[in-house]
Protein backbone atom coordinates (compact mmCIF):
# COMPACT_ATOMS: atom_id res chain seq x y z
CA UNK A 1 0.00 0.00 0.00
CA UNK A 2 1.24 3.56 -0.70
CA UNK A 3 0.62 7.01 0.10
CA UNK A 4 -2.02 7.26 -3.13
CA UNK A 5 -3.55 4.43 -2.16
CA UNK A 6 -3.99 5.95 1.54
CA UNK A 7 -5.75 8.86 -0.03
CA UNK A 8 -8.10 6.89 -1.61
CA UNK A 9 -9.15 5.34 1.87
CA UNK A 10 -9.54 8.78 3.03
CA UNK A 11 -12.27 10.13 0.37
CA UNK A 12 -14.44 7.22 1.37
CA UNK A 13 -13.99 7.28 4.85
CA UNK A 14 -16.65 8.76 6.61
CA UNK A 15 -15.35 9.01 9.74
CA UNK A 16 -11.51 9.22 10.33
CA UNK A 17 -9.42 9.47 13.75
CA UNK A 18 -6.09 10.84 14.29
CA UNK A 19 -4.00 9.11 16.66
CA UNK A 20 -0.78 11.47 17.37
CA UNK A 21 1.98 11.13 19.09
CA UNK A 22 5.59 13.06 19.74
CA UNK A 23 6.75 12.32 16.02
CA UNK A 24 3.86 14.69 15.04
CA UNK A 25 5.54 17.77 16.45
CA UNK A 26 8.81 16.97 15.68
CA UNK A 27 9.13 19.20 12.51
CA UNK A 28 7.84 21.82 14.70
CA UNK A 29 10.94 21.42 16.26
CA UNK A 30 10.14 19.47 20.04
CA UNK A 31 12.45 16.52 20.53
CA UNK A 32 10.29 13.23 20.69
CA UNK A 33 9.48 12.03 23.80
CA UNK A 34 12.00 9.10 23.51
CA UNK A 35 14.79 11.47 21.89
CA UNK A 36 18.18 11.72 24.05
CA UNK A 37 17.24 13.98 27.00
CA UNK A 38 19.68 17.04 27.28
CA UNK A 39 21.52 18.45 30.24
CA UNK A 40 20.87 17.25 33.68
CA UNK A 41 18.40 14.95 32.98
CA UNK A 42 20.38 13.45 30.04
CA UNK A 43 20.95 10.50 32.74
CA UNK A 44 17.21 9.69 32.98
CA UNK A 45 14.81 7.72 31.13
CA UNK A 46 11.39 10.18 30.40
CA UNK A 47 9.38 7.53 32.35
CA UNK A 48 11.72 7.94 35.28
CA UNK A 49 10.98 11.98 35.58
CA UNK A 50 7.28 11.43 34.54
CA UNK A 51 5.80 10.17 37.35
CA UNK A 52 4.30 11.68 40.84
CA UNK A 53 7.38 9.70 42.78
CA UNK A 54 9.71 11.72 40.76
CA UNK A 55 8.14 14.77 41.20
CA UNK A 56 8.02 14.15 45.51
CA UNK A 57 11.33 12.82 45.64
CA UNK A 58 12.75 15.67 43.68
CA UNK A 59 10.14 19.07 42.62
CA UNK A 60 12.98 21.42 41.76
CA UNK A 61 14.25 19.38 39.19
CA UNK A 62 11.33 17.55 37.66
CA UNK A 63 9.30 21.17 37.79
CA UNK A 64 12.38 22.58 35.53
CA UNK A 65 12.68 19.89 33.18
CA UNK A 66 8.72 20.72 32.53
CA UNK A 67 9.43 24.38 32.71
CA UNK A 68 12.38 23.86 30.32
CA UNK A 69 10.11 21.86 27.43
CA UNK A 70 7.33 24.46 28.29
CA UNK A 71 9.43 27.45 27.16
CA UNK A 72 10.75 25.17 24.21
CA UNK A 73 7.37 24.84 23.32
CA UNK A 74 6.19 28.12 23.16
CA UNK A 75 8.87 29.06 20.50
CA UNK A 76 7.98 26.73 17.89
CA UNK A 77 4.75 26.72 15.60
CA UNK A 78 2.71 23.75 14.38
CA UNK A 79 3.63 22.23 11.29
CA UNK A 80 2.03 21.49 7.66
CA UNK A 81 1.00 18.18 9.47
CA UNK A 82 -0.99 20.12 12.40
CA UNK A 83 -2.16 22.67 9.69
CA UNK A 84 -3.16 20.06 7.11
CA UNK A 85 -5.29 18.38 9.56
CA UNK A 86 -6.89 21.22 10.65
CA UNK A 87 -8.20 22.52 7.77
CA UNK A 88 -9.38 19.01 6.68
CA UNK A 89 -11.47 19.71 9.64
CA UNK A 90 -12.33 22.80 8.49
CA UNK A 91 -13.77 21.84 5.13
CA UNK A 92 -14.85 18.77 6.45
CA UNK A 93 -16.83 19.23 9.35
CA UNK A 94 -17.45 16.78 12.11
CA UNK A 95 -15.35 13.81 9.46
CA UNK A 96 -11.93 13.68 11.21
CA UNK A 97 -11.39 13.25 15.09
CA UNK A 98 -7.56 14.20 16.64
CA UNK A 99 -6.57 11.89 19.74
CA UNK A 100 -3.45 12.95 20.90
CA UNK A 101 -0.66 11.64 23.36
CA UNK A 102 0.96 14.93 22.76
CA UNK A 103 0.98 18.12 25.84
CA UNK A 104 2.09 20.50 23.16
CA UNK A 105 -1.42 21.97 22.50
CA UNK A 106 0.04 22.08 18.86
CA UNK A 107 -3.09 20.34 17.28
CA UNK A 108 -5.31 23.25 18.95
CA UNK A 109 -3.05 26.38 17.77
CA UNK A 110 -3.37 25.33 14.53
CA UNK A 111 -6.68 25.55 14.75
CA UNK A 112 -7.81 21.75 14.95
CA UNK A 113 -11.31 21.71 17.28
CA UNK A 114 -12.56 19.19 19.55
CA UNK A 115 -8.96 17.32 20.36
CA UNK A 116 -8.96 14.89 22.72
CA UNK A 117 -5.54 15.32 24.65
CA UNK A 118 -5.44 12.43 26.48
CA UNK A 119 -2.47 13.05 28.35
CA UNK A 120 -2.98 16.87 29.28
CA UNK A 121 -1.63 20.50 28.97
CA UNK A 122 1.97 21.05 29.99
CA UNK A 123 1.05 24.88 29.69
CA UNK A 124 -1.45 23.85 32.52
CA UNK A 125 -0.76 23.37 36.29
CA UNK A 126 -3.02 22.39 38.91
CA UNK A 127 -2.17 21.34 42.74
CA UNK A 128 -0.18 18.57 43.79
CA UNK A 129 -2.25 17.47 46.91
CA UNK A 130 -6.24 17.88 46.92
CA UNK A 131 -6.38 22.18 47.48
CA UNK A 132 -7.42 23.29 50.96
CA UNK A 133 -9.07 26.64 51.19
CA UNK A 134 -5.91 28.47 52.36
CA UNK A 135 -4.67 27.44 48.19
CA UNK A 136 -7.70 29.18 46.85
CA UNK A 137 -7.25 32.54 49.13
CA UNK A 138 -3.80 33.35 47.67
CA UNK A 139 -1.52 33.14 44.77
CA UNK A 140 1.23 30.64 44.42
CA UNK A 141 4.50 31.61 45.87
CA UNK A 142 7.05 31.61 43.09
CA UNK A 143 9.30 29.13 43.04
CA UNK A 144 10.59 25.94 41.05
CA UNK A 145 7.58 24.89 42.08
CA UNK A 146 5.10 27.29 43.33
CA UNK A 147 3.32 26.27 46.35
CA UNK A 148 0.61 27.98 48.62
CA UNK A 149 1.86 30.15 50.99
CA UNK A 150 -0.33 28.97 53.54
CA UNK A 151 -0.22 24.87 53.91
CA UNK A 152 2.91 24.55 51.10
CA UNK A 153 1.15 22.43 48.56
CA UNK A 154 3.22 22.21 45.75
CA UNK A 155 1.99 23.25 41.84
CA UNK A 156 2.46 20.36 39.00
CA UNK A 157 1.98 20.45 35.30
CA UNK A 158 -1.41 19.73 34.16
CA UNK A 159 -0.41 16.17 32.78
CA UNK A 160 -0.73 12.67 33.03
CA UNK A 161 2.15 11.02 34.53
CA UNK A 162 2.85 7.28 34.08
CA UNK A 163 0.90 5.38 36.92
CA UNK A 164 -1.72 8.04 36.70
CA UNK A 165 -5.41 7.47 35.04
CA UNK A 166 -5.99 9.27 31.80
CA UNK A 167 -8.95 12.13 32.22
CA UNK A 168 -12.02 9.64 32.30
CA UNK A 169 -14.32 11.63 29.48
CA UNK A 170 -11.69 12.56 26.92
CA UNK A 171 -10.43 8.58 26.99
CA UNK A 172 -14.02 7.43 26.59
CA UNK A 173 -14.56 9.81 23.70
CA UNK A 174 -11.45 8.41 22.43
CA UNK A 175 -12.74 5.02 22.40
CA UNK A 176 -15.91 5.52 21.30
CA UNK A 177 -14.47 7.37 18.09
CA UNK A 178 -12.11 4.74 17.58
CA UNK A 179 -14.26 1.78 17.71
CA UNK A 180 -16.98 4.03 14.96
CA UNK A 181 -14.00 4.99 12.81
CA UNK A 182 -13.80 3.77 9.28
CA UNK A 183 -10.18 4.52 9.09
CA UNK A 184 -7.33 5.57 11.55
CA UNK A 185 -4.53 7.35 11.08
CA UNK A 186 -1.33 6.85 13.57
CA UNK A 187 1.14 9.25 13.03
CA UNK A 188 4.23 9.89 15.04
CA UNK A 189 4.08 7.08 17.82
CA UNK A 190 6.05 4.46 19.00
CA UNK A 191 3.05 2.91 19.98
CA UNK A 192 4.58 2.29 24.02
CA UNK A 193 2.34 3.58 25.85
CA UNK A 194 -0.80 2.46 27.19
CA UNK A 195 -3.76 2.99 27.42
CA UNK A 196 -3.37 5.37 23.87
CA UNK A 197 -1.63 2.89 21.67
CA UNK A 198 -4.75 0.51 22.45
CA UNK A 199 -6.74 2.57 20.42
CA UNK A 200 -4.64 1.44 17.49
CA UNK A 201 -5.60 -2.25 18.11
CA UNK A 202 -9.74 -1.28 19.44
CA UNK A 203 -10.55 0.22 16.11
CA UNK A 204 -13.12 -1.40 13.85
CA UNK A 205 -11.30 0.76 10.78
CA UNK A 206 -8.95 0.46 8.78
CA UNK A 207 -4.98 1.20 10.33
CA UNK A 208 -1.93 3.15 8.95
CA UNK A 209 0.81 3.68 10.48
CA UNK A 210 2.73 7.44 9.52
CA UNK A 211 6.12 7.25 10.66
CA UNK A 212 9.68 6.94 9.09
CA UNK A 213 10.80 4.42 11.57
CA UNK A 214 8.95 0.96 12.54
CA UNK A 215 6.57 0.90 15.52
CA UNK A 216 5.22 -1.38 17.95
CA UNK A 217 1.66 -0.95 16.15
CA UNK A 218 2.83 -2.15 12.80
CA UNK A 219 1.58 -5.55 12.85
CA UNK A 220 -2.14 -3.90 14.25
CA UNK A 221 -1.72 -1.67 10.63
CA UNK A 222 -3.64 -1.88 7.03
CA UNK A 223 -0.90 0.23 5.68
CA UNK A 224 2.51 1.17 7.05
CA UNK A 225 3.88 4.63 5.15
CA UNK A 226 7.26 5.34 5.86
CA UNK A 227 7.06 8.88 5.81
CA UNK A 228 6.74 12.17 8.07
CA UNK A 229 3.71 14.04 9.57
CA UNK A 230 4.47 16.98 7.56
CA UNK A 231 5.71 15.32 4.31
CA UNK A 232 2.62 12.91 4.35
CA UNK A 233 -0.15 14.00 6.09
CA UNK A 234 -0.82 17.16 3.62
CA UNK A 235 -0.74 14.55 0.44
CA UNK A 236 -2.79 12.02 2.77
CA UNK A 237 -5.59 15.18 3.33
CA UNK A 238 -5.39 16.88 0.30
CA UNK A 239 -9.25 16.81 -1.23
C1 LIG B 1 -2.52 4.39 33.03
C2 LIG B 1 2.62 13.15 29.69
C3 LIG B 1 -3.96 3.29 34.54
C4 LIG B 1 3.80 13.42 30.58
C5 LIG B 1 2.82 10.81 28.98
C6 LIG B 1 -1.38 -1.32 29.83
C7 LIG B 1 -2.57 -0.68 30.16
C8 LIG B 1 -2.55 0.45 30.96
C9 LIG B 1 -1.33 0.98 31.43
C10 LIG B 1 -0.15 0.36 31.10
C11 LIG B 1 -0.17 -0.78 30.29
N1 LIG B 1 1.11 -1.17 30.14
C12 LIG B 1 1.94 -0.31 30.79
C13 LIG B 1 1.19 0.61 31.40
C14 LIG B 1 1.72 1.70 32.21
C15 LIG B 1 2.06 2.95 31.40
C16 LIG B 1 2.77 2.65 30.11
O1 LIG B 1 2.15 2.61 29.05
N2 LIG B 1 4.08 2.49 30.20
C17 LIG B 1 4.89 2.29 29.01
C18 LIG B 1 6.23 3.01 29.19
C19 LIG B 1 5.09 0.79 28.83
N3 LIG B 1 0.87 3.70 31.14
C20 LIG B 1 0.45 4.58 32.08
O2 LIG B 1 0.99 4.68 33.17
C21 LIG B 1 -0.74 5.42 31.75
N4 LIG B 1 -1.67 5.40 32.86
O3 LIG B 1 -2.58 3.48 32.26
O4 LIG B 1 -3.31 4.48 34.17
C22 LIG B 1 -2.94 2.52 35.34
C23 LIG B 1 -2.50 3.07 36.53
C24 LIG B 1 -1.57 2.34 37.28
C25 LIG B 1 -1.07 1.11 36.81
C26 LIG B 1 -1.52 0.59 35.58
C27 LIG B 1 -2.47 1.30 34.85
C28 LIG B 1 -0.34 6.88 31.60
C29 LIG B 1 0.50 7.07 30.38
C30 LIG B 1 0.69 8.58 30.11
C31 LIG B 1 2.09 9.00 30.47
N5 LIG B 1 2.31 10.40 30.11
N6 LIG B 1 2.96 12.10 28.69
C32 LIG B 1 4.90 14.14 29.87
O5 LIG B 1 4.77 14.46 28.68
O6 LIG B 1 5.90 14.42 30.56
S1 LIG B 1 3.25 9.69 27.83
C33 LIG B 1 4.41 10.28 26.75
O7 LIG B 1 4.70 9.20 25.88
C34 LIG B 1 4.03 11.42 25.82
O8 LIG B 1 2.71 11.85 25.96
C35 LIG B 1 4.20 10.79 24.44
O9 LIG B 1 3.39 11.33 23.48
C36 LIG B 1 3.83 9.41 24.78
C37 LIG B 1 3.99 8.31 23.85
O10 LIG B 1 5.24 8.39 23.23
P1 LIG B 1 5.22 8.74 21.67
O11 LIG B 1 4.27 9.85 21.45
O12 LIG B 1 4.99 7.50 20.92
O13 LIG B 1 6.65 9.33 21.50
P2 LIG B 1 7.99 8.50 21.19
O14 LIG B 1 9.13 9.45 21.39
O15 LIG B 1 7.97 7.19 21.91
O16 LIG B 1 7.88 8.14 19.64
C38 LIG B 1 7.91 9.17 18.68
C39 LIG B 1 7.67 8.50 17.35
O17 LIG B 1 7.64 9.53 16.36
C40 LIG B 1 8.77 7.54 16.95
O18 LIG B 1 8.16 6.34 16.49
C41 LIG B 1 9.49 8.26 15.81
O19 LIG B 1 9.94 7.34 14.82
C42 LIG B 1 8.37 9.08 15.24
N7 LIG B 1 8.80 10.29 14.53
C43 LIG B 1 9.91 11.02 14.68
N8 LIG B 1 9.89 12.07 13.82
C44 LIG B 1 8.72 11.99 13.14
C45 LIG B 1 8.02 10.86 13.58
N9 LIG B 1 6.82 10.51 13.09
C46 LIG B 1 6.29 11.29 12.13
N10 LIG B 1 6.89 12.41 11.65
C47 LIG B 1 8.10 12.78 12.13
N11 LIG B 1 8.72 13.87 11.64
Amino acid sequence: MNADHVRGWVREARRIVLLSGAGMSAESGVPTFRDAQAGMWAKFRPEELATEQAFRARPAMVWDWYALRREMIAQVEPNAGHRAVAAFQQRHPGRLAVVTQNVDGLHQRAGSAGVLALHGNIAQEKWLDAPRACCAQHPPVDGHPPRCAVCGNLCRPAVVWFGEMLPQAELEAAEAAAAACDLMLVVGTSGVVYPAAGLARATRGRVVVVNPESTELDDAADAVLPGTAAGLLPRLLED
